[in-house]
């Protein structure tokens, strides 16, 4: 059997006007997941619309298309297209899960939710020339996963081709995250036992390791074993976690000493009564800035996120919340505009309010306002975000930031840090349009060594130093 999977771009990823590094960082670990569960005579490809033009002139028996809310008008021309060509095409992911009915229209067969037990189960039934038009995950579990068909990666065209994912979903259900629709019906949190995790990290050739589940500090327990485990193994790792799990004695320290050099914390608003309407008690009454000293004093860069546009929020918002992060030192911070994906809770109440100004989905990319805001204008809210960006990155936030830091040499290192991306912006664009964005690697793994092991802070983790670069690496902070 052929096989094709598709990863489609976003119209903006293929901007000539837009800083592609973001779409450049991880490659389609979701397709190749699933690709594990063909066999050995199925014929695959596996084109990632991001990195690569798509060759859309063959003639596959089955294509694959994983759909994200904003490449999903894209994601529906190609099925279009392969549908009129003859094949037979199966869209999953997020956006089918949240829109079935929309995504069905546009395919032979549609899945929903986690694809572990639905594409196997599929591929079954076409086999057997009875293929159903609706697949919905109910089994949920890692276990006996077959191993991710990494082969199919092209791994050169990636900064980070060593992305990993060892559990699905979250212990936590905010109202604005995709979460809660993506798993319903089954379990929404869920790992690999702690050998497959580490098999799968033993199979990642070189150091560098980005961990991109949710929540990798949700289980603690499995957490503990994992990186108790990982001290022996060399690597330099960056992840997602929350405040309350960089809180919690210890695990934090163990994550540290297994690798952990920078992390993705969802801070989300510095207002209770917005982490209250959004669903999020579990970063209610925690000290933020205790949560930032914590990670700064054990050597881990901090990728601040920050969503904009919930109801407590009035124009104040967006420099209010720079001043706090500059004065934190934050490394790093990625802001968003508050979007309610369909399916969300958020959604539902936003539409029950009659507050969402269209369906564009193209535009539903945290980058644009879709909704009404309560307390100021839409193009307020748009126009607050970019001024954040650009007030936190200015040079006068960078220095201040660097005067947070308790000696030179990371003051300095952290100028380098934060200013250095924007200016280097250009390069990166010539980097990965020469195609050598994997030669970046080394850069990134001497910054994130660098971070761990110099001057300041009161532990020093590693045994290799390596020079430090001005190249940043802020786009990976822009994963959520
Ligand atoms: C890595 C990542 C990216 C990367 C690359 C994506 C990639 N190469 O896949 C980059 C940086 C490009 C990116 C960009 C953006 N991202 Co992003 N990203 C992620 C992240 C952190 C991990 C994705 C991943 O690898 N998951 C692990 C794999 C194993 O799971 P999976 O991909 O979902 O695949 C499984 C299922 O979906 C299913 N499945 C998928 N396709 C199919 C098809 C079939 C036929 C079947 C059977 C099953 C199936 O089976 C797979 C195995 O279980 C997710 C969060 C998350 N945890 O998923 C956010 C996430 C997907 N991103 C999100 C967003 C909003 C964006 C941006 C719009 C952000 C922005 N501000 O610009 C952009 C635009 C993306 C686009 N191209 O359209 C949202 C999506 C919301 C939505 N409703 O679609 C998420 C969920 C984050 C969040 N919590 O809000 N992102
Ligand atoms: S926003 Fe983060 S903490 Fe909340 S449910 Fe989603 S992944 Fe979990």
């Amino acid at each position: 059997m052929k096989i094709k999977m598709i990863l489609p771009a976003l119209t903006e990823a293929k901007s000539p006007f837009f800083r592609p590094v973001k779409y450049s960082l991880f490659p389609p670990l979701g397709l190749a997941t699933l690709a594990g569960y063909l066999s050995e005579d199925d014929e695959v490809t596996l084109q990632d619309e991001h990195v690569e033009t798509l060759d859309t002139s063959d003639d596959p028996d089955v294509v694959v298309i994983q759909v994200y809310i904003t490449s999903a008008r894209r994601a529906y021309e190609l099925a279009d297209h392969y549908r009129r060509r003859g094949s037979f095409v199966a869209l999953g992911g997020l956006h089918v899960t949240s829109l079935p009915d929309e995504a069905a229209a546009h395919a032979d067969a549609i899945f929903l939710g986690p694809g572990e037990d639905t594409f196997p189960a599929f591929i079954k039934d076409y086999r057997a020339g009875r293929p159903q038009k609706i697949y919905r995950s109910q089994v949920r579990t890692l276990d006996g996963l077959p191993r991710i068909r990494r082969d199919l990666i092209k791994r050169h065209l990636y900064l980070v081709p060593n992305s990993i994912v060892v559990s699905r979903g979250c212990p936590h259900s905010c109202d604005f995250c995709y979460k809660e629709a993506f798993f319903e019906g089954g379990k929404g949190f869920y790992t690999q036992t702690v050998d497959d995790a580490l098999a799968e990290i033993e199979r990642l050739p070189g150091r560098h390791l980005y961990f991109l589940d949710d929540h990798l500090f949700g289980n603690t327990k499995f957490a503990v074993r994992l990186f108790d485990a990982m001290r022996g193994m060399n690597r330099l790792w960056q992840a997602a976690g929350t405040v309350q799990s960089v809180l919690r004695p210890e695990l934090l320290e163990k994550a540290v000493k297994s690798g952990l050099r920078s992390l993705f914390v969802g801070f989300e608003t510095l207002s209770q009564n917005n982490l209250r309407e959004q669903g999020k008690p579990q970063n209610l009454n925690r000290d933020y800035a205790a949560a930032i000293a914590r990670l700064h004093d054990l050597g881990v860069m901090v990728n601040a996120s920050f969503v904009f546009g919930m109801d407590d929020d009035d124009e104040s918002v967006f420099e209010r919340t720079v001043e706090w992060a500059v004065a934190q030192g934050v490394e790093t911070a990625t802001f968003h505009i508050l979007t309610p994906y369909p399916g969300t809770a958020l959604y539902a109440r936003m539409m029950q309010q009659n507050r969402l100004l269209h369906s564009d989905w193209n535009l539903y990319d945290t980058r644009h306002t879709v909704f009404h805001p309560k307390q100021m204008m839409p193009e307020a809210l748009e126009a607050g975000y970019w001024r954040a960006y650009k007030q936190f990155y200015q040079w006068r936030s960078i220095i201040r930031g660097a005067r947070t830091k308790p000696d030179v040499i990371s003051a300095a290192r952290h100028v380098a840090y934060a200013g250095g991306w924007k200016k280097f912006e250009p390069l990166w664009d010539w980097v990965i349009r020469a195609r050598r964005i994997s030669h970046m690697l080394p850069v990134l793994e001497g910054v994130l060594t660098g971070f761990g092991k110099h001057g300041s802070y009161k532990h020093s983790l590693v045994s290799k130093s390596s020079p430090i670069s001005p190249l940043r690496k802020t786009e990976l902070s822009e994963i959520r």
